[in-house]
């Protein structure tokens, strides 16, 4: 099973201008240790052809890949899984498609979907948003922190928390007990990704030590 602590979202709206690789690398290199592609626009062939760039990219640091909804691309570049929202192809058919091996993450924004993504064999589970986001066009209500505290109460898999996190508001993550943290604009936004990077996770790290 793969682990990981601070897990990085693509965002092109948060870095015009920069190129997608050198960002993400920047993540890498700031600790990020889990990478996700998450394109809603674009056709098939430019999602296609960024998900085998960062597929290169993560390939020579040793970091996951997980590509957005699109099982086809992550099938295409041999990516380490999917992530699925709500409205897309159910758990049971992706695991069909994609194998036993892959990892398949699953958004929740209640304790019935989190249950429901355990039980139909999700790797990891998103939970969120716990803050307000702008990140995320069919975004819910926050969930807040307590839905973290639902979760651990219940759930066995791992999950990360997601929404609105920036470095400001994560101890409140991390004190809710949250151990993996997602973000995509705090980081991906920042004038200093690699730095951000390394904040998170000096804040992950030192929750951790004191748990
Ligand atoms: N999923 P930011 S919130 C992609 O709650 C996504 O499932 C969410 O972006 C969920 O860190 C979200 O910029 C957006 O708020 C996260």
């Amino acid at each position: 099973m793969v682990d990981f602590k601070l897990y990085t979202i693509t965002g092109e709206q948060f870095h015009e201008g920069r190129d997608l690789k050198h960002v993400m690398e920047e993540a890498i290199h700031g600790g990020s240790d889990i990478i996700q592609l998450r394109e809603k626009k674009g056709s098939k062939r430019e999602v296609l052809k960024k998900a085998r760039m960062l597929r290169e990219l993560t390939k020579k640091y040793n970091v996951p890949l997980i590509v957005n909804d699109h099982i086809d691309i992550a099938l295409a570049v041999d990516a380490d899984g999917i992530h699925l929202g709500q409205d897309d192809l159910p758990l049971e058919e992706a695991r069909k498609i994609i194998g036993p091996n892959k990892i398949i993450g699953i958004s929740t924004h209640s304790i019935e979907e989190a249950r429901e993504a355990e039980k139909g064999g999700a790797d990891y589970i998103g939970v969120g948003p716990i803050f307000p986001t702008n990140s995320k066009d069919d975004v819910v209500d926050p969930v807040t922190t307590s839905y973290i505290k639902e979760v651990m109460n219940e759930i066995t898999i791992p999950f990360v928390a997601i929404g609105g996190i920036k470095l400001h508001n994560v101890d409140e993550v991390l004190e809710a007990g949250a151990t993996r943290i997602c973000a995509i604009s705090e980081i991906v936004g920042s004038e200093d990704i690699k730095g951000t990077c390394e904040e998170f996770l000096v804040k992950i790290n030192r929750s951790k030590e004191s748990a």
